[in-house]
């Protein structure tokens, strides 16, 4: 399969990666991380798993027009703030015969998407991967979680088996991933999760693991977590307090050794997804009615503490 992955940073690089040691043909194009690019291009990309470290060899371009010819998947991984700008940009790339995955944070994108292209041709997904960037050129497999993949709109039994060949194409990559019906209530139930985790492990300047571990914080990501569910149920989520308390926990301990991708920004300087996370909950919250001062607090002091928000 000829995959293209648009905003190689941490995680588009593990898939990407991942994806061409098992064989697919995998171009990471990334036009702001120029070093991450250059340094991929010089030695390879450097993947870092418990202690181990193994160089695949997977061309990286800072310039789209680099990548010659359609493409069958193109993997969406960049800042949900930059997805109208990548779609423009890798417009070229796509064919009638192509897919686009959005594998982004926040909700919204798929609307972005389908300004450019056909809903038909559009797969939403969630994974529950982590992956920090050590150094330019150099990634680390920090976490492990199930992806889910579905489609936007389904288009007959061709879809069915073409989203079927990209599950077992991840899952020989060594990517869990299932294909999900209803993918929508996943993308907002991960929404819960990056409420709950992302803004608390940026502002405290912590892995993801500490978040469980200290009491403190952990009684305010529960907070987080009762005052987010009602909200995400209008989508969809029907998790009960408990059960979705233990998914944020079981991602906590499954990521534990990782930097979410919003301390991974503030680390860099980096405007962050915050209104596409916990502001979008706040604005959800308040058409359907439903208070949710935590979810404004935590995205006022992101905003305000982090250069660009
Ligand atoms: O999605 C993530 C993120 O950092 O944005 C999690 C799953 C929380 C992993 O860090």
């Amino acid at each position: 399969m000829r995959i293209a992955i648009i905003g190689s940073g941490a995680l588009g690089s593990l898939f990407g990666g991942l994806l061409a040691r098992s064989g697919q043909q995998v171009w990471l194009y990334n036009c702001s991380l120029v070093e991450h690019v250059d340094a991929i291009r010089a030695r390879g990309l450097t993947l870092q798993v418990e202690g181990a470290r193994q160089t695949i060899s997977v061309p990286a371009v800072s310039d789209v027009r680099e990548i010659r010819g359609a493409i069958d998947l193109l993997g969406i991984f960049v800042k949900a703030y930059d997805t109208e700008q990548a779609i423009q940009d890798a417009l070229p790339l796509v064919g009638s015969g192509s897919w686009v995955l959005s594998l982004q944070n926040g909700v919204g994108q798929e609307e972005i998407l389908a300004r450019y292209l056909p809903k038909g041709q559009i797969l939403r997904g969630v994974t529950a991967q982590g992956a920090t960037l050590v150094e330019a050129g150099i990634i680390h497999w920090a976490g492990r979680g199930p992806t889910r993949l579905g489609y936007l709109s389904p288009m007959g039994s061709s879809t069915h088996q073409k989203i079927g060949e990209i599950v077992e194409v991840f899952n020989q990559a060594g990517i869990e991933t299932y294909y999900e019906p209803e993918i929508h209530h996943w993308v907002w139930e991960k929404l819960l999760i990056n409420a709950a985790i992302n803004p608390l492990t940026t502002l405290f300047d912590i892995r993801n693991g500490i978040l469980m571990e200290d009491p403190a914080l952990r009684a305010i990501t529960e907070d987080v977590v009762r005052e987010t569910l009602p909200v995400v149920a209008a989508h969809g989520v029907l998790l009960s307090t408990e059960e979705a308390l233990q998914r944020v926990e079981g991602i906590c301990q499954a990521t534990a050794q990782n930097l979410s991708s919003m301390l991974q920004d503030r680390h860099r300087s980096k405007r962050t997804e915050i209104e596409y996370i916990n502001g979008a909950i706040a604005r959800e919250g308040q058409r359907l009615g439903v208070p949710t001062p935590l979810n404004r607090f935590l995205t006022q002091l992101v905003r305000k503490t982090l250069p660009g928000g």
